[in-house]
């Protein structure tokens, strides 16, 4: 197979890290995007869940790592060294819970420190407000989600991983970011002028 014919002969490998305060629901959304499926009962994340996903591109096969840091502040040693050559970010909150929102920029400064992302380069990420089909009161205003996203230059996206409500959507919009994110161009090129420098 040549790269005329025609067939996807590129895969890309990428990460997607999964951010956000414990019970909100990422390890949930993961599994409903890979096994469509749902549990009630909550079983603490420990540590770092790797899984993988891949989607076809007409130039080629996108593979994407997500890791699920588990919410625990406590594993922020563990979590810096995970944030490096991460191409984008998925931050989940529960839209009944105004805690889980206000932490949000925490997580955002502590991923964009850990990056070490050049100023003129934003980290591309989304802002997913989980569990909208909840039967709870909904503390947080749309427009105020929104209005955060745009702040931090994001997509926003309202999900359930109960219903499956935009799962997908926000998996699929992740592969997209990752392939198209300039702070992936930038490592390569700084790959490039290093081996232009070396001997
Ligand atoms: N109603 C509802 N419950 C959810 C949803 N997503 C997760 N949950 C529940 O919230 C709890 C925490 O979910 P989990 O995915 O383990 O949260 P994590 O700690 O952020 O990984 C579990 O009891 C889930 O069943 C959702 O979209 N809707
Ligand atoms: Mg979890």
């Amino acid at each position: 197979m040549g790269p005329t014919d025609g067939c996807s002969t590129v895969t890309r490998v990428y990460r997607t890290l999964i951010i956000g305060p414990r019970n909100v629901g990422k390890t949930s959304l993961v599994k409903r995007y890979l096994y469509d499926s749902f549990d009630e009962s909550y079983t603490a994340t420990v540590g770092v869940d790797m899984s993988v996903y891949d989607l076809e591109f007409p130039d080629g096969r996108v593979v994407v790592t997500v890791l699920d840091l588990a919410g625990a502040q406590t594993f922020q040693s563990l979590k810096n060294r995970f944030y490096w050559d991460t191409h984008h970010v998925i931050a989940v909150y529960d839209v009944a819970d105004r805690k889980t929102f206000e932490t949000i920029p925490d997580w955002y400064n502590s991923i964009s420190e850990g990056l070490c992302i050049p100023g003129s380069l934003a980290l591309s990420g989304c802002l997913v407000a989980n569990k909208i089909d909840t039967d709870k009161e909904i503390e947080i205003d749309p427009i105020e989600a929104q209005l955060l996203a745009s702040l931090l230059n994001w997509e926003y996206y309202e999900t359930s991983a109960k219903t499956g409500r935009n799962v997908s959507e926000l998996f699929v919009h992740a592969a997209i970011s990752c392939r198209t994110n300039p702070l992936r161009q930038s490592h390569l090129d700084n790959l490039q002028l290093l081996s232009d420098f070396s001997p």
